[in-house]
């Protein structure tokens, strides 16, 4: 049985080709900076829009056509959906996946049905990673659909809500230890409030520091030792999210002694949401040591909400590669494509479609950034911009021999600053024009 009969493996044909399945740019094997792409760019498909993506939106109902699913909650649809799934990503050729607990398989009616429907579900999620040497690149839990969650989940006004987490994180773990996930996601979805008057704001922050240490003391029992991610984003659902970018996420990570553990899953439309540059986030994360991994997508700029659209902007993607690369790479986290295809998308081809474009944009971001430092064509405008700090008072003051009396007497027997020089904000964007 295939699902996708008409396609077969995507393989690189290179920028003439005119096949609409082939890749332009992304040649897994083609050597970078003394990495493959494949190891550089660690792309990873997402289960939540790829296979439960229904294209329902606040007005209408889902439109996806998706011949294998048979539309219900069976444990015999999720495990067939399993199948087909990992049919998708070795055609791909995409070396992850990463899900979250309820996207693989379906709500039981009480926890303990729930979890060993999980098992089940995990079952197949093993086997097909045995047959493709497919891997997870992290597994997450979902604790912000149901209406358990109303209230928030390790941030909610009720305890029992925080045990249930618990719990389902407990289980997320293990099945993501089993399954050699190389991190574990937490996204807080419902992690945040409405209004003041009805919130202790303290108290829920010491909550979810609670539980975050729980997490990880959970995980050392274990000997889970894959990374831990906070993954930033502002304003959706809950109007004040407590991880509501890059900064006040390490921040709380700071203030609760978790830095050792945790890093960042920086995700681009979110960046945008909280008024960032998606540069700007991997740059903030990556100089504090804190960039763990990253959701590929983007927004559109003519909406403010988090519209999770494939990447194709070559821009975007090249300014993604600066800062990765800048940082050491991503490893051991990817390029995940939390991304859905249009509702108008419908086809199972389109799925196809939307991942080769995202890949292929990431390549060529990938080679045209690592052109750009081959040539040092950025990092000279840099040095120039800082190079007063390179010798006399500069290097002084960085290197702790001034203070605020030596730098007085400086000052006034030199009476007034070195002249400033041009930023040249122009001709460095005509320069990355250059490349791209
Ligand atoms: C929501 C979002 C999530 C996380 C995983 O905006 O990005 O899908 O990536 O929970
Ligand atoms: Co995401």
């Amino acid at each position: 049985m295939t699902a996708f009969p008409e396609v077969e493996k995507i393989r690189y044909e290179g920028p003439q080709s005119d096949n609409p399945l082939a890749y332009r740019w992304y040649n897994e094997d083609e050597t970078i900076e003394g990495k493959s792409m494949k190891d550089h760019l660690r792309f990873s498909v997402v289960y939540w829009h790829t296979f439960r993506g229904s294209g329902a939106d606040p007005f209408g109902v889902g439109t996806m056509h998706r011949p294998w699913d048979d539309g219900t909650d069976s444990v015999e649809n999720a495990r067939n959906r399993v199948r087909v799934a990992f049919e998708f990503m070795e055609k791909l050729g995409a070396p992850y996946y990463a899900f979250h607990d309820r996207d693989v398989a379906p709500e039981g009616t009480d926890l303990a049905d729930t979890n060993r429907i999980f098992d089940s579900v995990a079952e197949v999620l093993e086997e097909e990673q045995q047959r493709t040497g497919i891997k997870l690149l992290w597994g997450t839990a979902n604790m912000f659909t149901h209406p358990r969650y109303l209230h928030g989940a390790a941030t909610s006004s009720n305890s029992d809500v925080f045990a249930y987490c618990a719990a389902q994180v407990k289980k997320a773990l293990e099945i993501t230890q089993a399954l050699g996930g190389e991190n574990y996601v937490f996204w807080g979805g419902r992690e945040g409030y409405q209004t003041l008057y009805n919130t202790d704001m303290k108290r829920e922050l010491d909550h979810l520091a609670k539980f975050f240490h729980m997490a990880v003391d959970y995980a050392k029992e274990i000997g889970f030792e894959g990374t831990f991610l906070i993954e930033p984003k502002p304003k959706e659902p809950t109007k004040h999210q407590y991880d509501s970018d890059a900064a006040a996420c390490i921040n709380f990570l700071r203030a609760y002694d978790l830095t050792d553990r945790f890093k960042l899953n920086i995700e681009t439309n979110h960046a945008t949401l909280a008024g960032h540059t998606m540069m700007h986030e991997l740059d903030y994360a990556g100089i504090q040591g804190m960039l763990g991994s990253i959701d590929a997508n983007t927004g559109d700029l003519m909406l403010g909400w988090d519209t999770d659209q494939f990447p194709t902007d070559i821009y975007l993607t090249t300014q993604i590669m600066l800062m990765l690369l800048k940082h050491g790479g991503v490893a051991p986290g990817g390029v995940n494509f939390d991304a859905k295809v249009r509702r108008e998308s419908f086809d199972p081809m389109d799925l196809f479609h939307a991942h080769i474009g995202g890949m292929d944009a990431f390549a060529r971001g990938l080679k045209i950034a690592a052109a750009i430092r081959e040539d040092n064509a950025l990092g000279k405008f840099v040095d120039q911009r800082y190079s007063s700090w390179d010798h006399g008072i500069g290097a002084e003051i960085e290197s702790g021999k001034a203070d605020f009396k030596s730098l007085e007497n400086y000052m006034l027997e030199k009476g007034e600053v070195a002249a400033n020089e041009s930023g040249r904000q122009e001709l460095i964007e005509n320069v990355v024009n250059y490349y791209i």
